[in-house]
């Protein structure tokens, strides 16, 4: 008797947690072998197994679910629960959210992370503000030119079709008089095939995962700047969310925060080596390139800082007061 009743307790249990067991889709821009979506993923079962499947994390990799543009969106409605997004992409919500593309403000990881914690509590605010909890942050691997021939100054680069990721990387190509056409990551290997975009700038990373050897040759490592990409949850299903539960998200964030860092610096040298095995040029701009470059860069943290007007003269500040 008494053991029937147990039994009866623990089907109870088990079926009540069965029950409460949730399903929270994650979709992800990147394809599934990037580095960020590897660390997605990772995330994902850290707090699967952490909430003993209470809280299933579903990850949509390669813009499967959501494409990169709608998926801050989707947070933010609650048509997903959780997702990842390059915030940058989002500037022209808030010229905070693009913090991380300013040329050569931040061109380290070291730095980039500075500057990242220094933005951090308004960026939050921020996101607050948009109905978005922040649960981690990783950058990319520095950012560079990618071209289908070799480039030495800034002349050589007018009338190119540049693919652009965000409004900094369209202003940079009006700058330097190339033709800016927005693509996402998923679809770059495409577009390069077809010659609709000809030049990028991207990290080693991204050219790997899209085998950019196929159609480009050359690209020059000007480290302009590390953007990161953000994993966000609604903030009201945030508010709903148990607290042991939210607890062991917040740990595996922590996790994937470290991780994804590590990651991306790890694939900064072998995502190059893997250009270069692809039979493409990897190599420093040249000194004209370079002193272009930096005028260009002074144009546009002079335009950012306009734009981010004392929010971001505040967050300069505080990073080079921590430099
Ligand atoms: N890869 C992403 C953003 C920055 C990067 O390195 C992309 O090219 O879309």
């Amino acid at each position: 008797m008494k053991l029937t009743a147990t039994l009866l307790t623990a089907t109870a249990l088990c079926a009540a947690t069965a029950a409460q067991a949730e399903v929270w889709d994650m979709p992800l821009a990147y394809s599934a072998t990037n580095f960020h979506s590897e660390n997605a993923a990772r995330f994902g079962d850290c707090v699967t197994k952490g909430t003993d499947g209470a809280i299933e994390i579903k990850t949509h990799p390669s813009g499967s679910l959501f494409g990169g543009a709608d998926i801050k969106r989707a947070i933010q409605t609650g048509q997903v629960q959780i997702g990842e997004r390059l915030m940058s992409a989002h500037a022209n919500e808030n010229p905070l959210f693009a913090v991380d593309s300013v040329p050569f403000l931040a061109t380290s990881f070291e730095d980039s992370a500075k500057l990242f914690e220094a933005a951090r509590p308004k960026l939050e605010e921020a996101l607050g503000e948009q109905n978005l909890t922040l649960l981690y942050a990783v950058p990319w691997p520095p950012q560079g030119l990618y071209f289908d021939k070799a480039v030495e100054s800034v002349a050589d680069m007018e009338g190119i079709k540049f693919r652009s990721y965000n409004t900094t990387t369209a202003r940079f190509a009006e700058l330097t008089k190339m033709l800016p056409v927005s693509i996402e990551a998923a679809e770059l290997q495409q577009a390069f095939a077809t010659g609709v975009a000809e030049s990028m700038i991207s990290s080693g990373a991204t050219g790997y995962d899209q085998k950019v050897w196929e159609n480009l040759s050359h690209f020059y490592t000007v480290d302009a700047w590390l953007p990161y990409n953000y994993v966000m949850v609604n903030s009201d299903i945030w508010a709903e969310t148990a607290e042991d539960a939210k607890a062991v998200i917040s740990d595996c964030a922590e996790q994937a925060a470290a991780n994804g860092l590590e990651a991306s610096k790890n694939y900064t040298q072998l995502t190059l080596e893997g250009l270069r095995e692809g039979g493409m040029t990897v190599a420093p701009p040249s000194e004209t390139l370079k002193a272009d470059l930096d005028a260009i860069g002074e144009t546009m943290t002079a335009e950012w800082l306009e734009e981010a007007g004392e929010a971001g003269q505040a967050v300069v500040d505080a990073y080079r007061g921590a430099n």
